[in-house]
């Protein structure tokens, strides 16, 4: 299978490893036509995150790939040492989806006796990677369905998500949304961990439409629609921790104009 398959398919998936996963399959494109005629295709593939599209520009600008790669890991790094300092000793954290950023930060902040209560994220339950990783990491996990988030957010004391797009919404996995209004009810504080590479300044934008079979299979007379993100009004965000600090959604917006 080819890269541009595994993105398809969500074999690889989660914003920066796409934009990984591409940077190190464009890097056997060296000639003009096949790196642009590859590139389209990588692009196409997850129309709305926007940090392959940003990377891109960036190769456009004559940036190197072994460099954008090192500054990948580099830009994680420092987002998990800014964001560890908004996690108190023994906090529950809830998470949803599967984000490198937001592990990054929570594993960052192991040390502070922190547990995590991480939704399935349906329908296509990357829930279970976070979920797997965290143990792996050595941190104290319990896996919910979506639906559970209300029930679980009065022990919560802060919700930290990931981010695809960073544009006059925050943009990330469908069932953000509803998780941010809930947190806020409750009082909690939502974070979102992404780096500046999520600034989405695009005037063309869409939210990707997956197949409807990852949602279930067809019932007669049913129509079934899957979005992969939604859209989270800033209001119901406390900070975006970025690879430069801890920053307030009017900040991001600012980055924006
Ligand atoms: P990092 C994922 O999208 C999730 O929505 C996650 O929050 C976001 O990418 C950011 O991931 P998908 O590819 O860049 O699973 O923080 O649809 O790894």
């Amino acid at each position: 299978m080819s890269t541009v398959n595994d993105i398809k398919s969500m074999r690889i998936r989660g914003a920066s490893e796409i934009a990984i996963a591409s940077l190190k399959h464009l890097k056997k494109h060296g000639g003009k036509k096949s790196f642009n005629k590859e590139a389209k295709k990588l692009l196409a593939a997850r129309p709305t995150a926007v940090a392959l599209y940003n990377i891109m520009d960036e190769l456009r600008k004559g940036r190197n790939i072994n460099d954008l790669l090192e500054e990948i890991k580099t830009t994680t790094d420092k987002m998990a040492e800014h964001g560890q300092k908004l996690v108190k000793r023994n906090a529950i954290i809830m998470t949803h989806c599967h984000s490198s950023s937001t592990l990054a930060v929570i594993k960052k902040a192991r040390d502070k006796k922190i547990r995590v209560i991480a939704t399935m994220t349906e329908p296509r339950e990357q829930g279970k990677l976070t979920a797997r990783e965290l143990v792996k990491a050595g941190i104290p996990v319990t896996l919910i369905v979506d639906s559970a988030v209300g029930y679980f957010m009065p022990d919560v004391d802060l919700v930290l998500v990931g981010a695809d797009a960073l544009r006059n919404k925050l943009i990330n996995k469908i069932g953000t949304c509803p998780l941010a209004i809930t947190a806020n009810e409750f009082g909690k504080p939502v974070y979102v961990a992404a780096s500046t590479m999520k600034l989405d300044r695009r005037e063309k934008f869409k939210i990707e439409m997956r197949p409807a079979d990852e949602v279930c299979s067809k019932i007669a007379g049913v129509k079934i629609l899957n979005p992969a993100f939604d859209e989270t009004p800033w209001k119901y965000i406390r900070a975006v921790i970025t690879e430069e600090g801890i920053k307030k959604p009017k900040d991001i917006m600012r980055l924006l104009e």
